[in-house]
C-alpha cells in the first residue's frame, strides 16, 4: 500500500521540492505571483510567504538551496532580489529562452504506460510548457524512473528536428526544450518479439 509521506517542514530536500512547487506552479501557496517576463518572484515575499506556511526559512537558507540544488533548478537575477526556476513551469510565464541548434542526439525518460501514446502522437509538454529533454541518457533514465512502470529511455533526432524547424531551447541549467515533437525524429525501443 502507498503510504503517503509526511511533511518534513524543516528538511533542506523537501524544502526545495516545495520551493519548485511554488515558483514552477503554484506561487497563491505563499501568496505571491510571478513576473510574466521571465517567472521572477520576488525572494523577500517568497521566504515570507514560505515561512508563513511553517517552513524554517531564511535568506542564507535559500542561497544554500540555490547553490546547492544538484540540478541548479533555481537562479537569482543580477541584483539578488528576484529568484526563479529555470525550467518546468506550468503557469504561464515567458522565458527569455533563445533558440539554439540542438547536438545530434537528445533523451527523454518516459515510462513504458506512456510508448503507445507518443508512438501515435509525440511528444507533448503535458501539463508543463515545453517538452523536457538531456543531453545525457542517464538523467534521462532518472527522470523517466520517478515514474511508475518500466523506465524507457527515448532517442531524441533533435539535430535533424532542429533543420526541419522545430526550434529548441537550453535552459540556464542545461536542461533542453522543445513545444512538441512528432514521432518522427524519436527512435523508439523496438517491440519484444513474441
Ligand atoms: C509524458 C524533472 C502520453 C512524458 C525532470 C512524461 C525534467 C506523454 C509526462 C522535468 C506524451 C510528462 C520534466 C504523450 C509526453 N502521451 N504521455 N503524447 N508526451 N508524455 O513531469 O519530462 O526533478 O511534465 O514522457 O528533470 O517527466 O522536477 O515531464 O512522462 O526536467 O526538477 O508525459 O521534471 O525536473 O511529465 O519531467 P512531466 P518530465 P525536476
Amino acid at each position: 500500500m502507498l503510504q503517503k509521506k509526511k511533511r518534513q517542514p524543516d528538511g533542506q530536500q523537501s524544502l526545495s521540492k516545495f520551493l519548485s512547487l511554488v515558483l514552477r506552479h503554484q506561487p497563491e501557496l505563499v501568496g505571491i505571483e510571478l513576473e510574466y517576463h521571465g517567472a521572477w518572484a520576488n525572494v523577500e515575499a517568497l521566504i515570507d510567504g514560505t515561512r508563513r506556511r511553517g517552513w524554517t526559512i531564511d535568506r542564507q537558507i535559500l542561497d544554500e538551496i540555490v547553490r546547492t540544488d544538484a540540478k541548479g533548478r533555481y537562479a537569482y537575477n543580477a541584483e539578488g532580489d528576484k529568484i526563479r526556476a529555470c525550467q518546468g513551469h506550468s503557469v504561464d510565464v515567458w522565458m527569455d529562452y533563445q533558440p539554439v541548434q540542438p547536438p545530434e542526439t537528445l533523451y527523454h525518460g518516459t515510462t513504458a504506460y506512456a510508448l503507445d501514446s507518443i508512438r501515435a502522437g509525440g511528444l507533448k509538454p503535458m501539463g508543463r510548457q515545453y517538452v523536457h529533454l538531456s543531453s545525457d541518457e542517464g538523467t534521462a533514465r532518472n527522470v523517466g524512473g520517478r515514474r511508475r512502470g518500466e523506465t524507457i529511455v527515448l532517442t531524441i533526432l533533435s539535430g535533424e528536428a532542429g533543420r526541419c524547424g522545430y526550434t529548441f531551447y537550453q535552459a540556464d541549467n542545461g536542461v533542453w526544450l522543445v513545444q512538441a515533437l512528432p514521432p518522427d525524429f524519436i527512435e523508439f525501443p523496438s517491440l519484444p518479439t513474441q
